[in-house]
């Protein structure tokens, strides 16, 4: 029996009309019925007043009241999906999908994906009995700065500790203070934040360092072949020079200089079965140029058996498009409320399988205070959202997902990484290379006082503690991923057509792309549903 997509599809907004989401089955289910209109009429008679789910049993009772047809559906009997799927190395060759060492790593994944769909996949090999899901680093509720100068100092030598530790390792550092008093000629080693870093009128570059103590000097000497390691250093990041004191021993001249960065080799952490994650961000729901058509083809394919493995839904930030966000944003915006684009969102969050888990963030358009970390959405958006039993969070959190471990940052220091490293280093066609910086940097938005702004808080949330097995974040509107010491940054495009702010400078965004990850092996596929 082929049953049409179509019928899922109208299922799915039968049901989402009248309030309610389904697992995946129970609209697998209500499609095959022999009356699917009266089918849904019982389900939804049956369902519980306060229920927002239908759930595969709700189903099941009411078509085991009347005598049903079979109604599974066999893998492979579906017609044709309308998607196009593409491989990593398809849609944006060669800029993304190559690792840090330039290793395309696409082709593998596409033949991966092959052996997949000859497997099949049925819906019953969804086992929400399996799932594992744990929430690290979530700043909600847990907020303690009131923006008074000691509540910077605080978060600031967090941050110091938390990554000079990262870095003792590897060089003998002393402190500022303990530098200054140490003979002319010494060897040396500082670890610090850096203060300032200017290029000197010969060419040589002076980096300015800042510990608990005090600062201190070093020099870079243009000679030293380190141009390349100077251009990624960016304001308030942590980093050691080492080197030789000269000789009245007011300045250090550098001979190396370490980030904190990720160890090149580790194994990470994998999902012991076949069970995949959607990675999507910047849904921009309330905008003019929302696509909904776009997000409407995803979550039909997220009802389809192909989709059966991807349990997991991870939204990094930009739900909606928000209100006075940007200069002029007004003209732009369909919905001008921000309770009605949750409210609208809402609608949109109905149509994914209800036994979905999904971990959602914030972002920059989203409605929580701007400076980062964002606490997850305050209750008032939460019941908004309540239509799913999605764990919402904060900007950024760690998520635990059946082993794997997730970094989902929004992205917003993404656009100063951007702009101050070299094109090579790190542009909008390669987000993923701007994410690998912050990955060395071991922190999600080193940069203070610029674009980013960040809130002090007793603890610098925005230190990445543990390595991650993947990053991933949006903001940019960039479809890019690749692999930087073994873990996975993924950025994930957006939901939103051009804006006139983004045509106005050239940015053409990556539109209604969904990776889907393996988390059983790491491996990712891109989906693409504009
Ligand atoms: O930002 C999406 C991308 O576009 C991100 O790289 C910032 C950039 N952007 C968009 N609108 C503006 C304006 N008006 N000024 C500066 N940069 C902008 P998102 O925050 O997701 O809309
Ligand atoms: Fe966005
Ligand atoms: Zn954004």
């Amino acid at each position: 029996m082929v049953v049409p997509l179509e019928s899922n599809t109208r299922v799915v907004s039968e049901l989402a009309s009248r309030g309610y989401n389904a697992d995946r089955e129970a609209v697998t289910l209500l499609a095959g019925a022999d009356d699917p209109a009266s089918a849904i009429d019982g389900v939804v008679e049956r369902a519980a007043a306060d229920a927002l789910r239908i759930t595969t049993e709700d189903v099941r009772a009411v078509l085991a009241a009347e005598p049903a047809r079979d109604a599974g559906v066999e893998a492979g009997e579906r017609t044709e999906s309308p998607l196009e799927t593409e491989g990593s190395a398809g849609a944006h060759p060669p800029a993304t999908g190559r690792d840090a060492s330039g290793e395309a790593s696409g082709d593998g994944q596409r033949e991966r994906d092959g052996q997949r769909e000859r497997d099949g996949a049925s819906p019953s090999d969804r086992d929400p009995s399996r799932r594992e899901l744990s929430v690290g680093n979530d700043m909600t509720g847990q907020s303690t700065g009131t923006g008074e100068y000691a509540d910077f100092v605080r978060t600031f030598r967090d941050r110091y500790e938390r990554l000079s530790t990262m870095l003792r390792g590897r060089v003998n550092h002393r402190p500022a203070e303990a530098i200054a008093s140490m003979a002319g000629g010494s060897d040396a080693a500082m670890i610090g934040l850096v203060n300032d870093v200017r290029s000197t009128r010969s060419g040589h570059w002076l980096i300015e360092l800042e510990d608990s103590t005090g600062t201190f000097p070093a020099l870079v000497m243009k000679d030293k072949g380190l141009a390349d390691v100077v251009d990624e250093i960016l304001l308030d990041e942590c980093l050691a020079v080492q080197g030789t004191l000269a000789d009245d021993a007011g300045i250090l001249f550098a001979d190396a200089i370490h980030f904190p960065d990720v160890p090149r080799t580790r194994t990470g952490g994998r999902a012991d079965r076949h069970v995949q994650a959607a990675l999507i961000s910047d849904v921009h729901v309330g905008s003019q140029e929302f696509m909904a058509d776009a997000w409407s083809r995803f979550t039909d394919w997220l009802h389809t058996p192909e989709a059966a493995p991807v349990e997991y839904l991870l939204v990094a930030g930009d739900m909606v498009e928000g209100v006075g966000v940007y200069p002029n944003q007004d003209e732009e915006l369909d919905v001008v409320d921000i309770y009605e684009q949750y409210e609208l969102f809402a609608e949109y969050l109905k149509e994914v399988p209800g036994d979905t888990e999904i971990v959602m963030i914030p972002g920059n358009h989203d409605a929580v205070r701007l400076a980062e970390p964002q606490p997850g959405f305050d209750e008032e958006i939460r019941s908004i959202l309540d239509v799913h039993d999605a764990q919402i969070v904060s900007n950024p959190a760690t998520v635990t997902v059946e082993g794997v471990e997730v970094l989902m940052y929004h992205g917003v220091s993404l656009d100063e990484v951007i702009a101050e490293q070299p094109e090579a280093k790190a542009s909008y066609d390669e987000p993923h290379r701007a994410m690998y910086q912050l990955l060395k940097k071991r922190h999600v938005a080193p940069q203070f006082g610029g674009h980013t702004r960040v809130a002090p808080e007793s603890r610098d949330y925005l230190v990445i503690d543990s390595v991650p097995d993947v990053f991933h974040t949006g903001h940019v509107h960039k479809l890019g991923w690749g692999k930087y010491h073994g873990v996975l940054a993924v950025n994930s495009g957006c939901w939103q057509a051009q804006t006139d702010f983004q045509r106005s400078v050239n940015i053409s965004p990556d539109v209604g792309y969904a990776p889907i990850l393996d988390l059983d092996t790491l491996e990712m596929t891109v989906r693409k549903f504009s």
